[in-house]
């Protein structure tokens, strides 16, 4: 365990450094106009601090740079895929794996197998591309996550909980046949990063058994939240992060993963389950979208970096330096009093973007102006987390108006350290300090899926 007032350290060192470019005010007009003031459009060579998302984002260790020459490129049965699946049997209990390039190539196959149209999938919370699969499978996305998620400045530590009643409430409108499992979150991306407490799911899982709903679990930050779970939840403050994590996911059936985050590599995922049946249909599935059932999309190599990688996130000095890393960084930016996302979650700071810019209207995208205008100041890039990420109903085909309008500073894993921190606080204060200039903008190109990633915008 680790004492609160002995100061801590990165435990690694330094050993290949990739140069970063600083580029001119005018250079970043330039490129965020080109880029139509979308974050995700920029090109990474004109970023100096790259905070668009800790996915894919992070730095390898040498150990598994070295595994990656133990690649066995077999298009069938890769020793590196058999080594995977015991890696995931051992940390996170499920008994059946089937890899996939990344995340949402595992929500696509476990959306497929599970939901009929029709059916309904209650969440805590949802994340952009989950949501889209399960609503492309013909589900109604339900959230049924605690109020104080949608609240900003509750300290509430498990704000990730899911509302038991809210849940209970949707079993018996819509009939527990028409639930084919709950998505459980771990950590909860868009609330912030925040974690789930062991006692709740532990009882979601106990009321969606007494139905028969299976849950499955968001796995991909996970060894995150097991973290928050020791150091909030009375009762594991002795228990190893890895026994945790095995107990969390002990709370579920199976779980969709994006290796490119807890899992320390730059691409991969999967999806495991323990029921044969279930498996064998995702199996059978993988096949046909991402490739034979032991590599998912993935070269052998990459199953070696995820498995290595899976091993370092859980032990107790890398989690536990990866979260201090976030926040450090929170209480710099509570001393510049800028307003915020509290307590500050596992992988990235939350801007609060309707407290910072007030004068701008919902529909004129706060937090895609506050991460243009805090790109052109400082070439930090960050992540809308708003109402463009909400995307519009796909019934009604109208604006979802969420109630949280954020920008996401988010921390890659072993990639920058404290000084970046400090500069990056300094520019979004000397931003703060200029908040009442801002201006709001307009859609000028909607994609129609995930919007997000490609919208375009001019300045109104
Ligand atoms: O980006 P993928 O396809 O490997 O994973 C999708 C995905 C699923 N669940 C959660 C909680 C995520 O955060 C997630 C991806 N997140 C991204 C890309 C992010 O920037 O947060």
């Amino acid at each position: 365990m680790f004492k609160k007032h002995i100061p801590w350290a990165e435990p690694y060192k330094i050993k290949v450094v990739e140069p970063l470019k600083m580029t001119s005010r005018e250079d970043r007009l330039k490129a965020i106009h080109e880029a139509g003031y979308n974050t995700f459009l920029l090109r990474s060579e004109d970023v100096y601090i790259d905070f668009l998302t800790d996915s894919g984002t992070n730095a390898m260790s040498d150990a598994q740079w070295a595994g990656m020459m133990m690649g066995d490129e077999a298009y069938a049965g890769s020793k590196n895929f058999y080594r995977l699946e015991a890696a995931v049997q051992k940390y996170y209990g499920y008994k059946h794996l089937v890899p996939t390039h990344q995340g949402r190539g595992a929500e696509n196959l476990l959306s497929q197998a599970m939901i009929k149209p029709g059916d309904y999938v209650p969440g805590n919370m949802y994340f952009t591309t989950t949501r889209f699969h399960q609503e492309k499978a013909g589900a109604t996305f339900i959230d049924v996550i605690i109020d104080e998620a949608h609240d900003t400045a509750s300290l509430h530590p498990f704000k990730g909980n899911i509302d038991l009643q809210k849940y209970e409430d949707l079993i018996n409108r819509v009939g527990a046949d028409k639930i084919p499992y709950i998505c459980v979150a771990a950590t909860v991306n868009m609330a912030g990063g925040q974690p789930i407490s062991m006692e709740n799911i532990r009882a979601v899982k106990e009321l969606s058994d007494k139905h028969g709903i299976k849950v499955m679990l968001d796995a991909t930050r996970a060894v995150e939240n097991a973290y928050f779970i020791q150091q909030r939840e009375d009762g594991y403050s002795d228990k190893s992060v890895a026994a945790i994590l095995l107990e969390l996911s002990g709370y579920s059936d199976g779980a969709t993963m994006s290796g490119k985050k807890d899992l320390l590599v730059n691409i991969g995922g999967f999806v495991a389950v323990n029921d044969w049946d279930l498996f064998e249909e995702l199996r059978n599935m993988v096949v046909v979208y991402e490739g034979l059932h032991t590599y998912g999309g993935l070269a052998g190599r990459d199953m070696e970096a995820m498995a290595i990688g899976l091993e370092e996130a859980v032990q107790d000095q890398n989690i536990s330096a990866r979260v201090r890393q976030v926040e450090y960084f929170g209480k710099l930016l509570e001393k510049a009093e800028v307003p915020f996302i509290k307590p500050v979650g596992g992988h990235a700071i939350f801007l609060d973007a309707k407290q910072f810019y007030p004068h701008i209207d919902q529909e004129q995208f706060p937090a895609q102006v506050l991460a243009a205008d805090l790109y052109v100041e400082s070439g930090v890039r960050a992540m809308e987390r708003g109402i463009v990420s909400a995307g519009r109903d796909i019934v009604t085909g109208k604006n979802h108006k969420p109630k949280l309008e954020l920008v996401r500073l988010t921390i890659p894993r072993r990639v920058y350290t404290q000084a970046h921190f400090d500069v990056v606080a300094y520019y979004v204060e000397e931003l703060y300090k200029k908040r009442h200039e801002a201006k709001g903008l307009k859609m000028v190109y909607e994609p129609k899926y995930l919007r997000f990633f490609q919208a375009r915008f001019e300045r109104l």
